[in-house]
């Protein structure tokens, strides 16, 4: 069986990009793979987090991954600072990887802004961590969200590297799993930029926690252009708001935009918005109750989140050292 392994950062509330980008197909995979699913700590504080609220958003995560569907007991859903392998085989990935791939990575250029010199280090080595998350347990099958693609190949790369550079074939090719549909959720601010959970802008997401009130004050108010909605997806050409709008419907719906635009082409946005806010309250509401209902036992989350870090290490830990073992680092003698 092919082992599966993604992350999410908890570096605010989920969104709606994350729920259809990466979580949803999580929820799918776990009936044909043995998946890992991991709440990437290290990667949140990338950028600058309250110690606390980072604390808190990790619980809220996790109880939101269990809450979209996610079975930590058949899987293992664990935080990725409670497993020091990942840290240790990243610092080895740093040494593999060679700057100019880094400098490639627009996903740094977006985060870090004008102001690079500002930026992090960690978050300039951001994609050596997340490509070692992956291969410290030989992970092949990755779902994620469009945006994360180049930091795959990244990772692929660096494989690659590694095992030239010792002269083994030691570390597996991955394949990233993008689901065409919503694969690029947009802001609803912006159709140009993707609905992020630390974008300043509460209004340009949808969270998984927000009551339906919210959401559908959100979409009422999400940005459109004037014309009537097209009756094919080419008539979306130039028009990114309305096409994340009706890529959202679809891939709620279980619709293509094809099939979208053939019930509402033709029409204004009122009608259309009203629809697709009955249809994401309908399909988000039920999570946001069942993740308040497991965050009333914190306990509980803090818990199973590390005994999945305890079953997570023992896969992890002969692999990373199997990994230093190669590098030529001293092994631990057997007593
Ligand atoms: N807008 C999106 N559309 C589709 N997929 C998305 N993902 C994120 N945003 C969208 C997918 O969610 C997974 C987890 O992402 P992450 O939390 O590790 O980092 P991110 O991609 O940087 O997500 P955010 O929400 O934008 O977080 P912040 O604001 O902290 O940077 C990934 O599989 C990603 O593809």
């Amino acid at each position: 069986m092919q082992r599966v392994f993604s992350g999410i950062q908890p570096s605010g509330i989920p969104t709606l990009g994350n729920y259809l980008g990466a979580i949803r197909n999580w929820v799918a995979l776990q009936a044909e793979h043995d998946c890992l699913y991991c709440v990437v700590d290290l990667h949140a504080i990338t950028t600058w987090q309250e110690p606390e609220t980072l604390r808190q958003q990790t619980r809220e995560l996790a109880a939101a991954i269990i809450a979209c569907g996610v079975d930590p007991e058949r899987h293992i859903l664990f935080h990725q600072s409670a497993v020091p392998a990942h840290a240790r085989l990243a610092w080895i990935f740093n040494c593999v990887a060679r700057i100019g791939w880094l400098n490639r990575m627009t996903q740094f250029k977006d985060k870090a802004g004008k102001d690079r010199e500002a930026a992090s280090a960690g978050l300039y080595v951001y994609p050596n961590l997340m490509a070692a998350d992956i291969l410290a347990y030989h992970a092949t099958r990755v779902p994620v969200g469009d945006d994360q693609k180049q930091h795959l190949e990244l990772a692929n790369d660096i494989a690659q590297k590694f095992n030239h550079d010792y002269a083994t074939p030691f570390f597996p090719l991955i394949e990233p799993l993008i689901m065409p549909e919503a694969a690029r959720v947009m802001s609803l601010r912006d159709g140009t930029k993707k609905m992020s959970k630390s974008d300043p802008s509460d209004q340009s997401r949808i969270n998984l926690g927000d009551d339906a009130d919210a959401i559908a004050g959100k979409i009422r108010k999400a940005r459109t252009d004037a014309e009537p909605l097209p009756s094919d997806p080419e008539g979306l050409e130039g028009r990114a708001e309305a096409r994340n709008l009706v890529g959202i419907y679809g891939a709620l719906a279980g619709m293509t935009p094809a099939a979208v635009l053939a019930e509402y082409g033709g029409q204004g946005f009122a009608g259309f918005k009203d629809a697709l806010a009955a249809l994401t309250v309908a399909k988000l509401t039920p999570i946001g109750a069942e993740t308040k209902r497991l965050l009333a036992d914190p306990g509980y989350i803090d818990r199973l989140l590390f005994d999945g870090a305890a079953r997570a290490g023992a896969i992890a830990n002969p692999i990373v050292a199997e990994a230093e073992r190669l590098v030529g680092f001293l092994q631990r003698p057997s007593v």
